[in-house]
């Protein structure tokens, strides 16, 4: 039995576990960046770098057996299931259809006042189910995007079993890659396929958590979570990041939305301009920590809370234009800790490759108490 009552913090300080899978190194794909395909700035090396920097950092792991890990039902609550299998049969059906090049990607999508009709063809498909040309899908995608999914459930599902058994409140972080936070009920874009921090709020909800709160420190509006959740009232959703005026992914992430239908109130963004500084950021992290922890504008205070974590605030970010620096992420695990809800950190975004390892690290170490 799972027990999400909030034991706050004394002397005892949180010990981190982290979840990951091996599965994403096979997956590999290009995006179009400034009129040319490219390798994307999502790269393997990306989990790699990280996983050593835990290592060495001395953070305890768990390796996921995605077999063993992975729910499909879990990830029909979250996602149409015509979708699941569409992400899980794309690759094969481009193969099969006698394409040579190494990526299934999309080049034609329904945009205003066309038909919300599902197409038959794969390549009418592929922009059905995607919203943006900086994603595509190669041969081990599916294995990468189910191996990731895994390190959030499993996340999530120590956190719930870890319960009132230690001093502090359990907190768990999922290594996912690819991404997840801009993959809608329905469409991929933006490095992400299935949505993992949603798999992991629908998780701990799943597991007996009454309320969850979401809040999205990525440099790129949680589009995907939010609308995954936008209708309801029992997941809570933040997202503090770039202006949709003038970044990525454009189309949604503005202060007005708040929510709809019983997600009326439930749904919060703090969008930010370009070169925003680490003091305004955090101003705007602390305002929105409060929100979510109080239940947001209306109703009981949340059970539990879910980070999607991305490192792409960082001032070298090569596609991001915040400025935080490396120490900033003490400060960013601090502040996390001391919410005391059980928590479950999922990785996101941050291209600044070389930085990744000591930015997450400090994320784990300033929540450790270190
Ligand atoms: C998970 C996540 O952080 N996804 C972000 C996806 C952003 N992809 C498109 C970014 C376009 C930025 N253009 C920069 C041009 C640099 N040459
Ligand atoms: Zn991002």
């Amino acid at each position: 039995m799972s027990d999400f009552t909030s034991v706050g913090h004394d002397d005892n300080t949180a010990v981190m576990h982290i979840f990951r899978s091996v599965s994403h190194r096979d997956h590999h794909v290009l995006e179009l960046d400034g009129g040319r395909l490219v390798d994307s700035w999502e790269s393997p090396d990306r989990a790699d770098i990280v996983d050593a920097a835990c290592d060495a950092a001395g953070f305890a792991s768990t390796t996921v057996e995605t077999r063993l890990v992975f729910d499909r039902a879990l990830a029909e609550q979250v996602h149409d299931p015509d979708y699941v299998a569409f992400l899980e049969g794309a690759h094969r059906r481009w193969v099969d259809e006698g394409n040579d090049t190494p990526c299934a990607m999309a080049f034609g999508w329904p945009a205003r006042r066309f038909r919300d009709v599902v197409p038959k063809t794969l390549e009418a498909q592929l922009g059905y189910y995607s919203f943006a040309a900086d994603c595509s899908i190669s041969a081990n995608t599916w294995e990468a995007i189910t191996g990731s999914a895994s390190a959030a459930i499993a996340a999530a599902d120590h956190i719930s079993n870890t319960g009132v058994s230690t001093e502090a409140a359990p907190v768990a972080f999922a290594r996912c890659r690819p991404p997840g936070h801009h993959a809608s009920r329905d469409q991929f874009g933006g490095y992400c396929y299935l949505n993992n921090s949603a798999l992991a709020a629908q998780r701990l909800r799943n597991n007996g958590a009454g309320r969850v709160a979401v809040v999205d420190v990525d440099y790129h509006h949680g589009n995907g979570t939010q609308d995954v959740f936008y209708h309801r009232f029992d997941v809570l959703h933040a997202s503090i990041h770039g202006d949709p005026a003038e970044e990525f992914p454009y189309f949604l992430g503005y202060a007005d939305e708040t929510g709809e239908q019983a997600g009326e109130g439930c749904n919060r963004n703090v969008p930010l301009a370009r070169g925003t500084e680490a003091t305004d950021w955090f101003d705007a992290l602390d305002s929105t920590l409060t929100w979510a922890s109080s239940g947001g504008d209306n109703g009981p205070p949340p059970d539990a809370l879910v980070v999607p974590l991305g490192l792409d605030t960082y001032v070298d970010d090569p596609i991001s234009h915040f400025r935080l620096r490396s120490e900033h992420y003490l400060e960013l695990g601090q502040r996390l800790a001391e919410v005391g809800l059980p928590t479950v950190l999922v990785l996101e975004g941050g291209y600044a490759t070389e930085a990744l390892g000591t930015n997450v690290v400090n994320v784990l170490t300033g929540y450790s108490g270190g």
